[in-house]
């Protein structure tokens, strides 16, 4: 039967991006490498991060990704056109918001179990926060969940949260491997 591939983009966001208001190294790299693979998934979800202003998450982190604000749009780069649904994270004022599975318009679970969904590649920002909790999630779901190693970036709060988050996915189940193997 036809594995159903889908690709995850985690927050994609201009405030995540370099001049962003919590902008992550190198962020917008990527984009273009995940606009190169979109086409080759059957479905593709693209997430925001989508706080209120006042939102008890900015005791732990600079103001961002405030809905209405040009920091909670997609980068401009990234071609949404390709994307089939969209999901919105962080939306109350008590939720952090970092999994995707935590989305507030849509259970993301649910939906990718309606779609017959076999394979979940992740990629997007970021690698030790979001891209990470989305993942563990993932797997918690029980889906075989694939992180695409050079479609993700860190903000690194400590050197090296970036490569020990990626060990951790790898320890709970995840498969890494980078874009240019999805060729094969
Ligand atoms: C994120 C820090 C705070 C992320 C979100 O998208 O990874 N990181 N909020």
């Amino acid at each position: 039967m036809h594995k159903k591939r889908c690709l995850l983009i985690v927050d994609i966001q201009n405030d995540f991006c370099p001049g962003g208001l919590l902008a992550v190294a190198r962020g917008d790299e990527i984009v273009p490498r995940i606009n190169r693979i979109m086409g080759r998934f059957d479905l593709v979800v693209a997430s925001r991060d989508m706080h209120p202003a006042g939102s008890s998450h900015f005791k732990k982190w600079p103001v961002h990704c405030v809905a209405g604000t040009p920091g909670a749009d997609f980068h401009p780069g990234l071609d949404i056109n390709k994307v089939h649904c969209f999901i919105e994270k962080g939306t109350t004022l008590e939720d952090d918001g970092y999994s995707d599975f935590e989305s507030t318009n849509l259970d993301l679970a649910g939906y990718l179990g309606s779609q017959a969904v076999s394979e979940l590649f992740v990629c997007g920002l970021a690698t030790d926060y979001c891209v990470q909790a989305t993942v563990l999630d993932a797997l918690r779901h029980g889906f075989k969940t694939i992180v695409l190693a050079d479609c993700i970036r860190a903000v690194d709060v400590q050197p090296e949260d970036g490569a020990r988050a990626l060990q951790e996915m790898q320890q709970h189940g995840a498969i890494i491997i980078t874009s240019e193997q999805l060729d094969i």
